[in-house]
């Protein structure tokens, strides 16, 4: 039961896949040369990396093999489907997982400082990922993401003594995908990737979306060098408004989507 959906504008069915269990997929985002161009940004961008875990922050500035993927055709409709029209692109991580890593941590995502089941219940959409798998996740142990469909809607948390194990219930999903697939799911799905027991290192690339007025977490401002570099709809979801209050009082500009 995997809740497969198509590149492009998001369908009711999709939709309705998305309210049940919080997440879709979609397979093939990517051609083998755009993964190749992918997966070479981000080992560039992860030169200097030791942990075993890490996500890096803003690597769109660097790299545009990475940066066209915040509006990728077959991925950014179904966020628009989700949100309106508009919202920002509110972080980026490029996430390595090293080769025999393992940090299992089951979670939503939020803010640690003030989670977003204190804003309300159900939990609201207020970071809406996509990830882009840019290694090979066909067999379990690879890194994978695991989930608990359907868990965004819950409103007892996943017990604490679960949350560093592998199998932590009979619902849950380890998604098995090739390179190029893309996972696009809800802040509130409980959520932790599984141990990587390849000898190589996996890599993920996470656009993070988000209501205009969210803060940003991986950049005070976009680059200014990359952002003139960015074609005007990209340019418009980085957020860098003339007035940093405008998200609040309604002077957003129109954002420029073709249709
Ligand atoms: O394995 C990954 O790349 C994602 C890890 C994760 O759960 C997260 O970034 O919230």
């Amino acid at each position: 039961m995997i809740p497969l959906a198509q590149p492009g504008a998001m369908t009711e069915d999709e939709r309705f896949m998305f309210e049940c269990y919080g997440y879709i997929i979609i397979e093939d985002v990517l051609t083998a040369a755009e993964i190749d161009a992918a997966l070479a940004a981000a080992k560039r961008i992860h030169a200097d990396t030791t942990d075993t875990f890490s996500p890096l922050g803003a690597a769109y500035e660097r790299e545009p093999a990475l940066a066209w993927l915040i509006d990728h055709p077959a991925v950014l409709p179904k966020v628009r489907g989700l949100y309106g029209d508009k919202f920002v692109m509110q972080s980026a991580w490029c996430a390595r997982l090293a080769a025999r890593g393992e940090v299992v941590g089951w979670h939503q995502d939020g803010s640690g400082a003030y989670g977003f089941e204190k804003v309300a219940h159900p939990v609201p959409l207020l970071q809406l990922r996509a990830s882009f798998s840019l290694t090979d996740q066909s067999r379990e142990f690879m890194g994978n993401m695991m989930l608990l469909p359907g868990s965004h809607r819950s409103p007892y948390p996943l017990p604490q003594d679960k949350r560093k194990a592998v199998q932590v219930s009979p619902i849950q999903h380890n998604v098995l995908c090739k390179a190029g697939t893309a996972l696009i799911f809800h802040n509130g799905v409980w959520h932790s990737p599984m141990p990587n027991d390849e000898d190589f290192d996996r890599y993920n690339m996470h656009f993070i979306y988000s209501p205009p007025w969210m803060r940003r977490a991986d950049r005070f401002a976009t680059d200014a060098a990359a952002l003139a570099e960015m074609p005007p709809l990209r340019r418009a979801l980085m957020g860098d408004y003339e007035r940093p209050d405008a998200p609040y009082a309604g002077g957003i500009p129109e954002f420029p989507f073709e249709d």
